[in-house]
């Protein structure tokens, strides 16, 4: 039991802030029946297969007539060849919904619209409780019983629910939705997409705030193609998670090794950025404290040196360290105060290594795509989340981020051959497949699809978790290297 706790937490930030940020429960506990449909693992249709690239974009009516850009964004995709449909509670119903049951109608609806569509782009408040796009709150780790010290380790927001608009996500109908071993049985939850996933938050009614992503979005769609030189470089900012001999959560033994995040971008470099790929990197990893990394870095790992670098215009930045819905940190072992060789809890600090409030810095820099191998990052039921904040600033124009508490797989990578290990879908995984599919010119929302196809093909209970909790937010269709050459 303890290592089932242990996996799913070990990047949960020492940040109490983790704890505090439970959504509020729906009102709607009941399973809906009429929802009901065969479905199940689908594997024969392994998502995005329309000859004809389209897009479906699920907003309501507030936002439509609110937005200024909506329309021009469709008029841009349409200018790339992807046809734009916009859809609100005039087309899928249920007007004065929120929350689950809006999510129940949404995808009811989508069974009759998903084969039309390559990408479904989300905009609206993700709320899983009170909102008008809102996520789905699943359960994959009911398991656990509230096994997480007050912390929820047992549920998730996840936009998979609507890729996947086939199957009865609550089998046992107990109102607890996507149970690992209950809800995934024949007929019930399926995590091969239809369509690719992205989203946008809206929160509050506030369409100019959406209005100013957008506008980040199509001036990257638009760049000059004598500017995307910097989408081809490669920021790596990577805190330890651990240290050996440190005892994270009371109860449990010490932990066996450090764990160095710098550990994932190694491999990646050493196995998938080969010199003739072409790809300028520079690496940011812990020189501070009595343990510090053992790779070499152009830098070192602080917030200041993060925002300086990321302004110089990455196109794709990959980060570690634990996280809360608006902040990550860096972990410090500061001193060894009692000269033991142990880092107890006093000698361990944390420092903000990217805020909520530090990613206003860098509005203007241009757009990349970024994984967060953080926990909560992702958990935009928080309205100034990082992974929204970047993607309104413009430094980001998509994100792969979590919605709970991620993990992080280190010692995998650090005795891992060449060729990944596909037996697990987790964050690092991902940003392997992710970022190596973006140098290949695939779309971002498309390799969520990929990897969802690839890693962790056995349905085990941390990958299963992993595939609800992880979202992309964003674009879905965009390209590491969309610019205005692509305008037919
Ligand atoms: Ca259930
Ligand atoms: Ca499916
Ligand atoms: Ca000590």
């Amino acid at each position: 039991m303890r290592s089932a706790i242990l996996a799913p937490m070990l990047l949960t930030a020492s940040l109490m802030a983790c704890g505090a940020v439970d959504p509020v429960q729906p009102p709607d506990a009941g399973a809906d029946a009429a929802d009901a449909a065969p479905g199940g693992l689908d594997s024969s249709d392994p998502g995005p297969i329309s000859p004809e690239r389209s897009m479906l974009v699920v907003a309501t009516n507030a936002t439509v007539q609110g937005s200024r850009l909506l329309q021009t964004f469709a008029a841009e995709k349409a200018k790339r060849g992807i046809r734009v449909s916009v859809a609100t509670e005039d087309d899928y119903g249920g007007p004065d919904e929120r929350g689950r049951a809006r999510a129940l109608s949404i995808r009811k609806w989508l069974r009759s619209q998903y084969r039309s569509f390559n990408y479904l782009m989300l905009v609206g408040d993700p709320g899983t409780g009170y909102g008008d796009v809102p996520m789905l709150k699943v359960w994959p780790r009911d398991d656990l019983q509230n096994a997480c010290g007050g912390i929820d380790c047992e549920t998730s927001g996840t936009d998979a629910f609507y890729t996947n608009p086939n199957g009865e996500w609550d089998l046992n109908g107990d109102g607890r939705y996507a149970e690992w071993g209950v809800d995934d049985q024949k007929g019930g939850v399926d995590l091969y997409p239809e369509m690719a996933v992205g989203r946008i938050p809206v929160y509050f009614g506030d369409t100019e705030d959406l209005d100013r992503t957008l506008e980040h979005i199509i001036a990257y769609m638009n760049a000059d193609p004598s500017q995307l030189a910097y989408r081809k470089r490669m920021l790596f900012a990577k805190a330890f998670a651990f240290f050996k001999g440190e005892i994270f959560f009371p109860n449990t033994p010490p932990v066996s090794a450090d764990v160095d995040m710098a550990t994932t971008s190694e491999w990646f470099l050493r196995n998938y950025l080969p010199p003739e790929r072409g790809v300028a990197f520079t690496r940011l990893y812990e020189r501070e404290g009595v343990s510090t990394s053992r790779y070499p870095s152009e830098g070192a790992l602080t917030q200041d040196n993060l925002i300086k670098e990321w302004k110089n215009g990455y196109g794709m930045i990959w980060w570690g360290g634990h996280g809360a819905p608006t902040e990550v940190v860096r972990t410090v072992w500061t001193v060894d105060k009692n000269d033991n060789g142990i880092p107890e809890n006093d000698e361990i600090k944390t420092f903000p290594l990217i805020r909520t409030e530090t990613t206003a810095e860098l509005e203007g820099t241009p757009g990349g795509f970024v994984v967060a191998t953080s926990c909560y990052v992702g958990r935009i039921e928080v309205p100034d989340a990082l992974s929204y904040t970047l993607i309104r600033h413009g430094a980001a124009v998509g994100v792969i981020a979590s919605s709970a508490p991620a993990s992080a797989d280190e010692s995998a990578f650090a005795e891992m051959g060449p060729v990944l290990d596909r037996d697990r879908f987790d964050v690092d995984r991902v940003g392997v497949l992710f970022f190596d599919g973006l140098l290949k010119g695939q779309a971002a929302g498309a390799l969520m699809v990929k990897a969802r196809l690839d890693l962790g093909p056995a349905n085990d209970i941390d990958s299963f978790q992993e595939k609800l909790m992880l979202n992309f937010y964003g674009d879905p269709s965009l390209t590491l290297f969309d610019s205005a050459a692509d305008v037919r």
